[in-house]
């Protein structure tokens, strides 16, 4: 693997200093001044419609960003990505999750294995799979149809899957619905179970190295609930897990440890990073939901973004810009964090789906040769859906003191077209609050404008909006399974630029483990051996011995 360009010396580096010191955003001017700016700074992808021209951005800038790509080499290594070299370095991986949305005529040899051909086996074992339980072909020990599927998965095997399947509910099988287990916490399952019946469960314990605690633990506390449920309803229990439990990982040996039929198990591989593999086995429980038709439209909303990714010319190529303005934000002008607005109740769990992708990504202080970071890297992504955002944060973002790039996203068409009785569209009173906040937050409101509405001097200064705030606007016709697969490889790919840029590994998140192992330590000192305890700082030993004390 080629050593990182340090970005700080280029020189598009030296140009973006150059220019973010001359420059004060103007949207007012920017857009007095030139008619055609919207025109000029938006792009299409695939089926999505991105308007740059609320970000920081001119000619001068657009060539700067473009040249630091050049220089930092973001290209190339898109390409090797896509290729299957190992530029997961510290793990020695591909990462190949683009891979998974190939179609099948396409060929890939990597590590001496053709990845095209494994991802279609197993693609038609999960469409195979989808079609029995939908179909009620597959019934549980009892001879009963399946209506409920338990996801059991965490971080990667839990936030895709569990993201998708809200977003795509109006696609969801009627008399079928998925539940998502993911924390240790037994409250988490707890609650998850509450009302189901085991007679018609399906389990899927989704683990890509078949050892996570907090999986493995629920994966148990579930098979004890099913045979003691069914044994209660006087069911044979006797085989009965490999009724109502497959698995999903690359560790099949486990799988079989754990009493799975090794036909009810979905492999995945290395080269697939949990955060990306929504689209691999891992999304069993969105196939069995939406159906295979509907799991192959959203393969293809990825494949599109794929495409346009390794094709677009640079100064269209959406990822590409996102990705370039996010660090112009980042590392310019000081921005922590970026938010992410969907204006859509379906896209509810999308910002935390894309915490985990952008910061465990790009959360990373050294580069992929081990030397330090040379900017900032990683920003806080965060949000929530549109309009219940504006009623709780965006006070914030319109006139707090720091700056947050903001993503919005709408669709054109409604899957709840909604016509009160005084013949009020509601989806155009909700989109009428996303073009509007857009609006208010790159032209804001000038003291002049407040003081004319009659506005007592006293509280003009509270009631200015000084504007400026960069937003980009991402519209798409309807969310369908397509649609969101494109806006998932739209932010793989901002994430994958970022990374890039500034020479880190985006694919692997060793900031996990020290958490995890100690978590493991601590055991002995919690259930309260002695020296375990007195071994601990005072802090850590302080907490367990309120602990210790206070459990009732
Ligand atoms: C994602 C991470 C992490 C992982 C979970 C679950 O990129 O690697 O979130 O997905 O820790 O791991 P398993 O799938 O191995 O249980």
């Amino acid at each position: 693997m080629n050593a990182p360009v340090d970005p700080t010396h280029t020189a598009a580096w030296a140009k973006l200093t150059e220019i973010a010191s001359a420059y004060t955003p103007d949207f007012r001017r920017d857009f007095a001044d030139d008619p055609q700016r919207a025109e000029r700074y938006s792009r299409r992808a695939a089926d999505l419609f991105v308007d740059l021209s609320k970000d920081y951005l001119n000619e001068d800038i657009l060539a700067a960003l473009l040249e630091l790509a050049e220089e930092t080499g973001v290209a190339a290594r898109r390409d090797a990505m896509y290729a299957g070299e190992h530029i997961n370095v510290t793990e020695d991986r591909a990462v190949l999750h683009t891979a998974l949305r190939r179609p099948a005529t396409d060929e890939l040899t990597v590590d001496g294995q053709d990845v095209v051909a494994d991802v279609h086996d197993i693609l038609q074992r999960v469409y195979d799979l989808a079609r029995r339980v939908r179909s009620g072909e597959w019934t549980g020990a009892s001879g009963k149809p399946i209506r409920t599927v338990v996801n059991i998965g965490i971080g990667g095997s839990d936030l895709g899957p569990g993201m998708a399947y809200e977003a795509l509910k109006p696609y969801v099988k009627d008399g079928l619905e998925c539940r998502f287990i993911s924390n240790i916490d037994p409250a988490d399952a707890g609650e998850k179970l509450r009302g189901v019946d085991p007679e018609t469960t399906l389990f899927i314990i989704v683990s890509k190295t078949f050892t996570t605690l907090e999986t493995l633990t629920n994966a148990r506390a579930c098979r004890s609930w099913l045979l003691s449920g069914l044994a209660e309803r006087g069911v044979e229990t006797k085989g009965a897990v490999s009724k109502h439990f497959v698995a999903v990982s690359t560790n099949l040996e486990k799988v079989a440890e754990f009493g799975i039929d090794p036909a009810n198990a979905y492999g995945f591989w290395n080269w697939v990073g949990g955060r990306y593999s929504v689209d691999s086995a891992v999304g069993t429980s969105l196939a069995i939901a939406i159906g295979p038709e509907n799991f192959a439209d959203f393969l293809g909303g990825f494949r599109a973004i794929d495409e346009h990714f390794a094709q677009a010319p640079a100064a269209q190529n959406v990822p590409l810009l996102m990705g370039l303005l996010n660090v112009w934000y980042a590392n310019f002008f000081g921005a922590a964090t970026h938010a992410v607005l969907p204006y859509s109740q379906y896209l509810h769990r999308f910002p935390a789906y894309l915490q985990q992708l952008t910061m465990e990504s790009n959360g990373k202080r050294v580069r992929w040769d081990g030397s330090d970071v040379t900017t900032g890297t990683g920003e806080v992504f965060w949000g929530e859906v549109g309009t219940n955002g504006q009623h709780a944060f965006y006070q914030l973002i319109h006139q707090g003191t720091q700056l947050i790039p903001a993503d919005f996203i709408a669709f054109a068409t409604p899957h709840h077209p909604l016509v009160d009785e005084d013949g009020t569209d509601q989806h155009e009173l909700f989109l009428g609050n996303f073009f509007a906040q857009t609006k208010a937050l790159a032209f804001g409101k000038t003291a002049e404008e407040v003081r004319a509405e009659g506005t007592p001097e006293t509280i003009v200064t509270a009631r200015v909006f000084p504007g400026n705030k960069p937003t980009t606007s991402i519209m798409a016709p309807e969310l369908t399974p397509s649609v969101l697969g494109q806006l998932i490889a739209l932010y793989e790919h901002i994430t994958f630029v970022q990374g890039a840029v500034w020479g880190i590994d985006s694919y692997d998140q060793w900031g996990v483990e020290l958490g995890k192992q100690m978590a493991k330590d601590l055991g002995p000192a919690i259930s309260g051996d002695t020296d375990a305890l007195a071994a601990q700082d005072s802090s850590t030993a302080g907490l367990i011995g309120y602990y210790r004390a206070n459990r009732k």
